[in-house]
């Protein structure tokens, strides 16, 4: 049994639907993290950087439990016990940590961004807005243009799309038109038509 510590967002959307693709039974653990639960002394212990997702794997590579925090590398964990989503070696598994990079240090904090500012007084907004709209947009014309080339991002459906998936999704939050990425919207339907997916997004963290 896996523990789930989430809350309804991207970073803990990435993780019920990588749960459900790879058929593993966790149980969610809710951190309301508008309330500061990420900061309780025993969320700390598993996750020190306060922030969700983070799991905690009764049964971990050596039979004991294991915690695991940093949404890439919980992906990359189950991945890895599974078997599932993630070559074990070779150029394969390059593609898909290349992309599984790229959605950790760009698609995420750069909407991350756009979802802040468009939050905040309008006189603190313009700049910030204007320059993390600018990158998202950037980001996701890169993805339009890498999904012209292949089906899923890194070839095969990877967790590399999981990651992916929990941005894009709120993609109207950070006031993208899906239209204006026809690559990425086709992606985008596809994977929401997976039941695993939907089973993934509809599963309550909150
Ligand atoms: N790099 C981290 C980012 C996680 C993250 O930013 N989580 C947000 C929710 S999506 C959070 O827990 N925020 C609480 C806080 O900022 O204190 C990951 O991918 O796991």
């Amino acid at each position: 049994m896996i523990q789930l510590y989430a809350w309804d967002t991207p970073n803990g959307r990435k993780i019920s639907v990588a749960l459900e693709e790879m058929g593993l039974t966790y149980r969610v653990e809710p951190v309301d993290i508008t309330k500061g639960r990420q900061f309780d002394p025993a969320f700390l212990a598993i996750s020190p950087n306060n922030r969700i997702p983070a799991i905690v794997d009764a049964e971990g590579p050596d039979g004991a439990p294991i915690s695991v925090f940093e949404s890439g590398a919980i992906l990359v964990y189950l991945a890895e016990k599974t078997g599932l989503f993630l070559p074990p070696s070779g150029r394969g598994r390059v593609q898909v940590m290349e992309w599984l990079m790229w959605q950790m240090g760009g698609f995420g904090p750069m909407p991350g961004q756009v979802h802040h500012f468009l939050s905040v007084a309008e006189a603190d907004r313009a700049y910030g807005l204007a320059r993390y709209s600018k990158e998202t947009h950037r980001l996701y014309g890169v993805l339009d243009r890498r999904l012209a080339q292949v089906a899923y991002v890194a070839g095969p459906l990877s967790v590399a799309d999981f990651a992916i998936l929990g941005w894009a999704w709120r993609h109207e939050r950070h006031q993208v038109d899906l239209a204006d990425y026809p690559q990425v919207r086709r992606w985008y339907d596809r994977m929401m038509e997976r039941p695993a997916v939907q089973r993934g997004f509809a599963v309550p963290l909150s």
